[in-house]
């Protein structure tokens, strides 16, 4: 499915389009999965702009973050978590990189393990990006595939992990935080995380998202495999929807 915008509109309007584009699945009474980053946002402010409007009633919003979790608080959204909701009817969120099998890089922006414990319990999960995001292989772009980890010894984390990707040119950095590096930037669970940069892609992403995840050390990584159901992508020449 494919419309024209007009080619002036700005990477902002575009996140907003692919936004309000993927509000229209959400139906009155559904548990609703709210993703995090500046695409995210906007999905979030136009479900409360319809709950305000009456167009939508009894919605509950699981945050993935706690920085959604003062946005929908702040805007009138009422709050649960899976504890209380393990199945969510839908989630929607933004992604740092998509490939065509619709598997995806998240967390660049901070948040991943809360991301994927709501969104892999999700009915459907809608991705929404700007055109920017595509990509033919994740992981292979030269940007970082974030991997949360304890915080005990994690340069140990960091060297295993850098190690067990050498093949593909991997440099692997513990993050820090945004006071020019001052400190470790530190998740919404109290973990750390390491960034893996890649000369080349991963080669078979399920293989690697193993060895990974065996890692003692390791809490989760950021690639999304067979999670995303629908891609919802708002580029110059129009917005697409694309169901996996
Ligand atoms: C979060 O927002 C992250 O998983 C991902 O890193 C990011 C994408 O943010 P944005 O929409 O700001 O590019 O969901």
């Amino acid at each position: 499915m494919s419309s024209t915008f007009d080619p002036l509109l700005t990477q902002e309007d575009l996140k907003r389009i692919a936004a309000y584009k993927a509000v229209e699945y959400v139906k009155s009474g559904m548990v609703i999965g709210l993703g995090t980053g500046s695409t995210a946002k906007h999905a979030v402010s136009r479900i409360s702009e319809l709950l305000k409007q009456g167009k939508l009633s009894n919605i509950i919003g699981i945050p993935t973050s706690t920085t959604t979790h003062e946005q929908a608080i702040s805007l009138g959204i009422q709050l649960s978590d899976l504890d209380s909701h393990p199945i969510v009817d839908l989630s929607i969120d933004g992604a740092d990189e998509v490939d065509p099998s619709l598997n995806l890089v998240k967390g660049r922006g901070g948040s991943l393990l809360r991301e994927k414990m709501i969104e892999g319990a999700s009915k459907k999960f809608v991705v929404i990006v700007d055109e920017s995001k595509l990509v033919k292989h994740i992981g292979g772009s030269g940007l970082a595939v974030p991997v949360e980890v304890v915080p005990f010894c994690c340069d140990f984390t960091r060297g295993k992990l850098e190690e067990m990707f050498k093949e593909a040119g991997c440099t692997a950095k513990l993050r820090v935080g945004g006071d020019g590096g001052k400190t470790v930037a530190v998740t919404d669970n109290g973990n750390y995380v390491v960034d893996l940069y890649l000369e080349k892609d991963l080669g078979d992403l399920e293989t690697a998202s193993e060895k990974i995840l065996r890692l003692p050390g390791v809490v989760e990584h950021g690639m999304f495999l067979g999670i995303a159901t629908t891609l919802i992508v708002a580029g110059k020449s129009g917005v697409t929807v694309r169901d996996r």
